[in-house]
């Protein structure tokens, strides 16, 4: 049996920072897009559940027009069981909640239970609140002989800013095989016990620069195939617009030309559909200084979306400035540099405060 493990879609996303009007309707929408990408997948590779992992919605109170979008997709698939459980974004929301639950549509509330899919394979959950029911880890009953899955949407190991979260030594001879796991928008696995293993799949499609991918990969989702007890986990990439953040580190002696053609090399790497963010470090000298402005025109187009971040720092020639008469850079350098601190210390002061004298960002 085929089933479907993905999580954090994020339907009807509120915060995309940085993006224009005519970019945010596109990636806000394709996030939906996606989800009518996913049970199509489902359908054509024979596919029998998904397992929605929590934050399918973005907020607990998305547009009437999703909402009806994501129900009519689920109604008109009958073949597939939509396993529900809702996250932190989308806390006691249930797209159903207002009709007659359909057959193929499983949500699975506050504490545990479980559905027998056939095939010897069963799927439990629970929509676990901040702080777990007392009896949580308790009535997890799955039986021995099945293949059980369990779907949470929880921090693994770990407490954080919205839930006490779930650890593993609670979890352990519970006759877990695989714990589906929505939340942390990173793909990322571990072992229950001799038995199971954990799995983040991580967002189907990234949200922001936290959600960055390197050149080549994409997010996307995990197809289990369950056989007789054992099972097979292949991840699918499927997201469409990637965030990329490129760390470029150069040097006092390159030129502007120069940084632009390794900038070009990295662009070649990536395409229109991305979201790219390049940092420039390291250091150059007073009259070579990064030029943001002209990095920017010249990648133009070429990317879904482009900022240009400069957090390099100017090196400076301090024996000019403190040959210069009557000034207040020559006065502060010899302030510093006939105190006390080390060398070290020496030439970092020095540096912040020409900096500051100058009117230039300081990164400290
Ligand atoms: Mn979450």
């Amino acid at each position: 049996m085929k089933i479907i493990h993905c999580a954090d879609i994020h339907i009807d996303i509120k915060e995309l920072k940085g993006l224009g009007a005519d970019e945010r309707k596109l990636k806000r929408n394709q996030l939906l897009q996606n989800f009518f990408d996913l049970v199509q997948y489902a359908e054509t590779n024979g596919v029998g559940a998904i397992l929605l992992c929590g934050d399918t919605f973005d907020v607990p109170s998305p547009s009437k027009n999703s909402v009806n979008l994501f129900k009519k997709a689920v109604l008109s698939h009958p073949s597939i069981k939509f396993f529900y459980i809702w996250g932190n974004h989308d806390a006691n929301f249930c797209p159903f909640a207002d009709d007659e639950m359909p057959k193929n549509f499983i949500l699975f509330k506050e504490n545990f239970s479980k559905v027998d899919l056939g095939e010897n394979v069963v799927v439990g959950g629970a929509s676990l609140p901040r702080y777990l029911p007392s009896n949580f880890y308790y009535s997890i009953d799955f039986q021995k002989d099945r293949f059980n899955i369990l779907m949470l949407h929880q921090p693994i190991n770990a407490t954080d800013e919205y839930f006490n979260g779930v650890y593993t030594n609670n979890l352990q001879g519970r006759n877990i095989d695989y714990l589906a796991l929505g939340h942390i928008h990173l793909r990322q696995d571990g072992k229950i016990d001799n038995r199971g293993i954990w799995q983040y799949s991580g967002c189907l499609e990234g949200k922001s620069f936290n959600d960055t991918v390197k050149i080549g990969e994409k997010k996307g989702f995990y197809l289990l195939d369950v056989e007789n007890g054992n099972f097979k986990r292949e991840f699918i990439p499927f997201s469409r617009y990637d965030y990329r953040k490129i760390e470029l580190t150069i040097t006092p002696d390159v030129n502007h030309f120069q940084v632009m053609q390794k900038v070009e090399e990295i662009a070649s790497n990536l395409s229109k559909t991305d979201l790219v963010k390049i940092i420039l470090k390291g250091k150059h000298t007073e009259d070579n200084p990064v030029q943001v402005e002209l990095i920017k025109q010249n990648l133009y187009g070429k990317f879904f979306y482009l900022e240009v971040v400069d957090e390099t720092t100017t090196l400076f020639d301090f024996v000019k400035y403190k040959e210069d008469k009557l000034s207040l850079k020559s006065e502060f350098l010899k302030e510093v540099f006939e105190s006390n601190l080390s060398d070290l210390e020496k030439e970092k002061i020095a540096t912040i405060g020409l900096s500051a004298l100058k009117g230039e960002d300081i990164l400290l």
